[in-house]
């Protein structure tokens, strides 16, 4: 008999709830977790600004009502340390520590065919067996690479946002550079301004942002609280988790006055919705243009010099295709007489140096260098471990492009679940909302098991193929893969530029999950 009935690889929000919803269940759940605490993203990204960009109120668990009732959030967009107090609170809560072992990461998954389990080995030179594996690994945990010469060279402090000192860093009058303009860097750009002696932002690609409008939310808090059961039921069949008052009307019928009216709306309501204005945009160029030109003129509007302020406007690619940012004060940094701007598509980054940033043969001197490039997304975490199934690994298998079966499991890697795997909604969505439904499906799905007497579970290859066309195809229907952008695994050199995740939305997703679970999980083979 294997150690443990299941283990859990992470312990984020994924891998915190599938161990309660797993144990509760009766299952014998261990969980692995890289981290010296819990808490996944929100344990790593501890750098200036962090927070979240969908509203705290749907961003958060909604599978305990006593949790979601007691547990008050301040902010519209909760800031990174209540978001860590939250999942801490949740671990406690719930008595999950005991079953989560810290420190500690998952080098390799075995196979064992015969006696049906896996075996997992870890970093410590320990391993353990379990009849299954759940990857709960994130899909935004791996930095990437950003490869520049010379880094190791650098005499001051150089800070990666995805593993910021948990002490913080006093940044007062310091000559800082920051490189990357995605929300990371967006949102560390923004917080450091006021503090830093000088500001040079390294810009790459701009981002379309659009202001947070972050406020105190007692109010609104104590209303939701009576309302919660709708509000959830809202995000589960939304298209993207959370509620959005998404448009059906076309943009390109609507006159164009009415169109900058909509926007100006959904650009006082702040946050992410502005991109559900119409149903057009992410489908048709001419409307997705028409948007794009109203963020660009909201651009140029705030930023005093029009050079910089062009400099800011993103040309390149659809808006939306590249994930959108929100800001609180963002653009007006530029404003600033201690931030600069380099355009790196004029003046690229050639090396790093002892006292700096050398780009287009200007040499930035720099105290602190804040490296803000982003994450190896939705594979990387995978992609880590040498996850061998016979004679294949799933590095191989996925050589391609991510191979799934609904984004939860892997033709040929038996009992392997994924946690908002790719070719799920995943990052296109509210995650919470997305890790709620998979886990559900999972833990069903392994009650089923159970009830059935069965040890074994595996996506039928023919089925997998399916859905890899089914994604792949949705996605070539929509202006998303014109991007160069990290759902297309474009930001990681070498890596195959495939649209990772499911386009179709989380309330559609839902119902196909929902259908194959009550098809007797019709595409999975048992044994
Ligand atoms: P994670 O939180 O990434 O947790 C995965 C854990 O697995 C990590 O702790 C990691 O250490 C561990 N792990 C990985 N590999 C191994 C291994 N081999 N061995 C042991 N442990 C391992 N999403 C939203 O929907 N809304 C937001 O507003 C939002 N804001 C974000 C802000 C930031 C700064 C970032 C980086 C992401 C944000 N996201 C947001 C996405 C966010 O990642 C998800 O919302 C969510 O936190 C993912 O939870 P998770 O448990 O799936 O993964
Ligand atoms: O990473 P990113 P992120 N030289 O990949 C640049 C979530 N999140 O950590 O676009 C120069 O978006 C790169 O340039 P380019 C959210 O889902 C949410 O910011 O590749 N530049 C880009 O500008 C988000 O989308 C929040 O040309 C280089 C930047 O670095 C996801 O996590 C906050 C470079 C990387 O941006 C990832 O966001 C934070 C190089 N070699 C994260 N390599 C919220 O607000 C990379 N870049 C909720």
């Amino acid at each position: 008999m294997p150690d443990h009935d299941v283990i859990v690889i992470g312990a984020g929000f994924a891998g915190l709830y599938q161990l309660h919803r797993l144990r509760e269940s009766g299952f014998d759940v261990r969980v692995i977790e890289a981290g010296d605490d819990v808490g996944g993203t929100w344990y790593w990204n501890r750098y200036p600004g962090a927070r979240c960009d969908i509203e705290s109120i749907e961003y958060s668990y909604s599978f305990d009502e006593d949790l979601q009732q007691e547990w008050v959030w301040t902010e519209r967009f909760a800031a990174q340390p209540e978001l860590l107090r939250y999942l801490h609170h949740v671990a406690d809560r719930f008595d999950l520590r005991k079953d989560i072992v810290l420190g500690t990461r998952v080098l390799r998954l075995e196979w064992d065919e015969p006696a049906t389990q896996w075996t997992v080995h870890t970093d410590d030179g320990a391993t353990c067996t379990s009849r299954f594996v759940i990857a709960a690994t994130g899909n935004l945990s791996m930095p990437a690479e950003p490869g520049f010469a010379g880094l190791e060279d650098f005499d001051g402090e150089l800070y990666r946002t995805s593993n910021w000192p948990h002490e913080g860093v006093d940044l007062t009058g310091r000559r800082v550079g920051v490189v990357g303009t995605g929300s990371s860097g967006l949102q560390t750009v923004t917080a450091v301004a006021p503090v830093v002696g000088e500001l040079t932002v390294f810009q790459r690609t701009p981002c379309f942002s659009a202001p947070a409008h972050n406020r105190p939310i007692a109010e609104e808090l104590a209303e939701a609280k009576t309302r919660y059961r709708e509000i959830r039921e809202a995000a589960r069949t939304a298209p993207d988790g959370y509620d959005c008052r998404v448009g059906t009307g076309l943009l390109v019928e609507t006159q164009p006055a009415e169109v900058e009216k909509e926007l100006d709306r959904r650009w006082g309501e702040g946050g992410l919705c502005l991109g559900w204005a119409y149903a057009d945009v992410m489908t048709d160029l001419r409307a997705n243009e028409a948007v794009a030109e109203y963020f660009r003129n909201r651009i140029r509007t705030i930023v005093k010099d029009p050079a910089v302020a062009e400099k800011l406007c993103p040309t390149t690619y659809p808006i939306f295709s590249k994930r959108m940012c929100v800001d609180t004060g963002y653009y007006e940094v530029y404003n600033r007489d201690n931030v600069s701007l380099v355009d790196l598509t004029e003046e690229p980054i050639e090396r790093i140096t002892p006292s700096g940033i050398v780009a287009g043969g200007r040499e930035h001197t720099l105290d602190v260098i804040v490296l803000a490039t982003g994450f190896d997304a939705m594979t990387g975490a995978l992609n880590a471990i040498e996850i061998q199934s016979g004679d294949r690994t799933l590095r191989e298998a996925w050589a391609d492009g991510p191979r799934t079966y609904l984004g939860l499991m892997s033709a040929g890697f038996p009992n392997l679940f994924t946690v908002t795997g790719p070719q799920s909604p995943s990052v296109l969505s509210n995650m919470v909302t997305s890790i709620e439904q998979h886990v559900g499906w999972i833990s069903r799905a392994l009650e089923h098991l159970r009830e059935q007497g069965l040890t074994r579970m595996e996506a039928a290859p023919e089925n997998e193929d399916a859905w890899v066309t089914t994604t792949n195809d949705l996605a070539n229907l929509t202006l998303f893969p014109q991007a160069a952008s990290w759902y297309m695994g474009a930001n990681v050199p070498g890596k195959e530029r495939v649209f990772m995740p499911f386009v179709g939305g989380v309330g559609l997703y839902k119902q196909i999950a929902d259908g194959v679970e009550a098809g007797c999980y019709h595409g999975f083979r048992f044994g």
